[in-house]
């Protein structure tokens, strides 16, 4: 008979503590092989070499497989629970270390450890006739394998950027002496320059400095512009640095506006650059249709960092041929793209405003309760204590700001991407420790629970008081127009407020919040160490207190200060889930795709003065980390989509 089994069962109670796991396998194997085992079954990238596994953890480990002493098994957990915390990379600090200096930058640059490159990178200088050969030689080397790691799947974005800033330490460590020897400065030759910018109006920047981070890393010379810039800044600064191509980012739908500007700029300028775009709320569709159509030169949407650098590539081929092939089959693709567009828009039929508002929600007004606030009017809530955020962070999300796809925690036993999660997980947990702990950002919130109405269908008129004599501001929602089946609704936000002429007394609630006051210094401080990992880790931290800052506060305003499901109790699953009774739609959102009416919003809370939140001449807001919206309570309100909507709304 032949032997076989699944080699990590023997491991399962030390789920999570791979260095543990893989050396149990690993020594498993080892005795289990001479012992007549035919076929184990393991995950071959996660197995220790059996030579490598340190001396004292193998004793711990064969004394419990070979059942060599009683107290084995405490003494393997006492030791498992002291390393627990400790990376790999750490435990293995000795014998990496025993190596040749090209062979540890390498090392170090494909495992990410930061803690020795200055002292090896000096050894190396010392060894090289010229500093530069530093870079060319084993940097490059190292970055290379990084590269192909990461194009082929096996390494992740976290891994990439921690390797990048490996890179960029040792560089700028080097970068004094070759600028003391400037014929070393002639021999730095990029593959290419690009410039890359968050579209004037827009304040997001990590998914382009993710893009910026791994262009870097295969050897592109990124000139970021930052946050914010005009077309004519980026433009002019196309000129002055002779970039290669032009890249832009930006988050929400009027950026979008912003990025046909900057094409048609581009257009009467005579340029003849290739021109990327990317970011959140940017779509191949979308540059087909609106944006290559002003532009004669290439453009091309680049979905994420991975796929950015064989689209620079492709575009900066030396071989004439690949650079052209590559562009032809990129404007017939889009080509393609815009007749598709056009003839699906045409096939669709879409509803009268008129029919689409007759077919309203339509509301037994009788039949609801109509809660009125506990608190009416404005509520501050400045320096909101972090701490009572955490519990709320959904953190999901933030795997995906990494580009690692999977929901939380299951990611964690995910084959691919789990050791990696756990990791990334660790150091964004530490960091928040340290946010909290040191109150390095403050969190400002600010909420309206006002008497409103709806008028007209479609709009909200919001009264000075309850007297419901005077208006303060009037909301305008959007209804979608696309046409339904089994008598389902064409909803527009104004159906779940009660109309004027029920006579009934119904509310709405307002906000805007943020957990980024104070950033800047902290990413300026990361960054001026060269530090991307961190600085990109503490924006998507800040992002998510904003988004568990929302939650929080939603909660409150159900069970607090609106108080119309006093008695709720949901875990944070389940909030996540959004189980609660309530909506609450943020301009942007597919229910309320219009940006505009965060003004109205903004102008209703006095946001600015309140809350230290600016809102952009393109309606974004600054700190990048906050969330603006509306609250709902009518039992039958939900998230929907709008869609796309006529020209007679
Ligand atoms: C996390 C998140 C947030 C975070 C902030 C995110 C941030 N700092 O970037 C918070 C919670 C603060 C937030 C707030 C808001 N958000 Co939001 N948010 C998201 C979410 C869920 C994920 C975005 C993200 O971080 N992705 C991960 C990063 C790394 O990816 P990325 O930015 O897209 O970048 C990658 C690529 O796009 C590409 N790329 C990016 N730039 C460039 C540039 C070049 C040149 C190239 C080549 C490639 C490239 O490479 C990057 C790396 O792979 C998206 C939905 C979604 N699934 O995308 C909504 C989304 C972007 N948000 C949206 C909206 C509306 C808002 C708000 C306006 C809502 C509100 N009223 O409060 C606010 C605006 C905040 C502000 N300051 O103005 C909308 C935008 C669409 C729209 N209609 O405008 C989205 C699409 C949700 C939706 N489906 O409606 N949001």
């Amino acid at each position: 008979a032949k032997v076989s089994g699944g080699i990590s069962n023997i491991s399962f109670s030390f789920r999570g503590n791979n260095i543990v796991r893989e050396a149990m396998h690993s020594a498993f194997l080892f005795h289990a092989i001479k012992a007549g085992l035919d076929m184990g079954i393991v995950n071959a990238g996660q197995l220790e070499v059996y030579e490598e596994i340190p001396k004292d953890l193998l004793t711990l480990v064969e004394d419990v497989l070979l059942n060599r002493r009683k107290d084995a098994t405490e003494r393997l957990v006492d030791f498992a629970e002291s390393i627990k915390k400790k990376d790999k990379a750490e435990a293995k600090v000795d014998e990496w270390r025993n190596s040749s200096v090209q062979e540890r930058l390498k090392h170090a640059l494909i495992k990410g450890i930061v803690d020795y490159i200055e002292q090896d990178t000096e050894e190396a200088r010392k060894l090289y006739a010229k500093p530069i050969e530093v870079i060319e030689g084993p940097l490059m080397d190292g970055m290379g394998v990084v590269g192909d790691l990461f194009g082929s799947g096996k390494m992740f974005l976290p891994q990439v950027v921690k390797s990048a800033r490996v890179m960029k330490k040792s560089v700028a460590y080097l970068i004094p002496y070759i600028e003391k020897d400037k014929s070393d400065a002639k021999d730095t030759r990029p593959v290419g320059k690009i410039l890359m910018a968050t579209v004037k109006g827009d304040v997001h920047d990590i998914g382009k400095n993710i893009v910026g981070v791994v262009l870097g890393c295969n050897n592109y010379n990124v000139v970021d512009l930052g946050v914010m810039v005009s077309a004519e800044k980026i433009l002019q600064t196309a000129i002055d640095e002779k970039v290669d191509v032009i890249g832009l980012s930006g988050l929400i739908t009027p950026s979008l506006d912003e990025m046909v500007h900057v094409a048609k700029e581009m257009e009467r300028r005579g340029f003849k650059l290739p021109l990327l775009i990317g970011g959140a709320t940017t779509s191949k569709i979308h540059t087909a249709v609106k944006i290559a159509q002003n532009y004669s030169g290439e453009v091309i949407h680049v979905l994420d960092a991975s796929r950015s650098v064989p689209v620079v590539s492709n575009l900066l081929n030396e071989d004439k041929n690949v650079k052209e092939n590559f562009a032809r089959e990129i404007k017939n693709e889009y080509e393609k793209l815009r007749v598709n567009h056009l003839k699906r828009n045409e096939e669709k039929n879409y509803l009268t405003l008129e029919k689409a508002r007759a077919n309203n929600l339509k509301t037994d007004w009788n039949k609801i309760n109509l809660v009125k606030p506990e608190t009416l009017g404005i509520t501050v809530l400045q320096n909101y204590p972090l701490e009572s955020l955490r519990k709320y962070v959904d953190w999901t999300p933030f795997f995906l700001t990494w580009e690692i796809k999977g929901k939380y925690p299951a990611v964690f036993e995910n084959k691919k991407y789990g050791t990696e999660a756990k990791k990334l997980y660790d150091d964004a947990n530490q960091l928040l420790d340290k946010i909290i702990s040191e109150k390095l950002l403050q969190a400002n919130g600010i909420f309206g629970l006002f008497p409103a109405n709806t008028i007209g269908l479609d709009d909200i008129e919001i009264y000075t008081d309850d007297t419901r004599q005077g208006v303060r501001r009037v909301l305008h929602t959007l209804r979608s127009q696309t046409p339904k089946s089994d008598g389902l609704p064409n909803l527009a936000l104004a159906d779940f407020i009660a109309p004027k002429e029920s006579g009934k007394k119904d509310y709405i609630g307002a906000f805007a919040v943020t957990a980024g006051i104070g950033i800047e210094p902290i990413v300026e401080k990361y960054e001026k160490e060269h530090d991307d990992y961190n600085s990109i880790m503490v924006k998507a931290l800040a992002d998510r207190l904003a988004e568990a800052f929302a939650e929080h506060l939603h909660e409150l305003v159900r069970k607090k200060y609106w108080a119309y499901s006093p008695g709720e109790e949901f875990s944070n699953e389940e909030l996540i889930k959004e189980s609660y009774k309530g909506i609450r739609p943020a301009p942007g959102y597919p229910a309320q795709p219009d940006h505009t009416e965060k003004r109205i919003i903004f102008d209703l809370l006095d946001v600015e003065k309140n809350s230290g939140i600016k809102l952009t001449e393109n309606l974004a807001m600054y700190p990048a980390a906050s969330v603006s919206g509306l609250f709902f309570a009518h039992p039958q309100s939900k998230y929907f989509n709008v869609g796309k909507i006529g020209k007679d709304q």
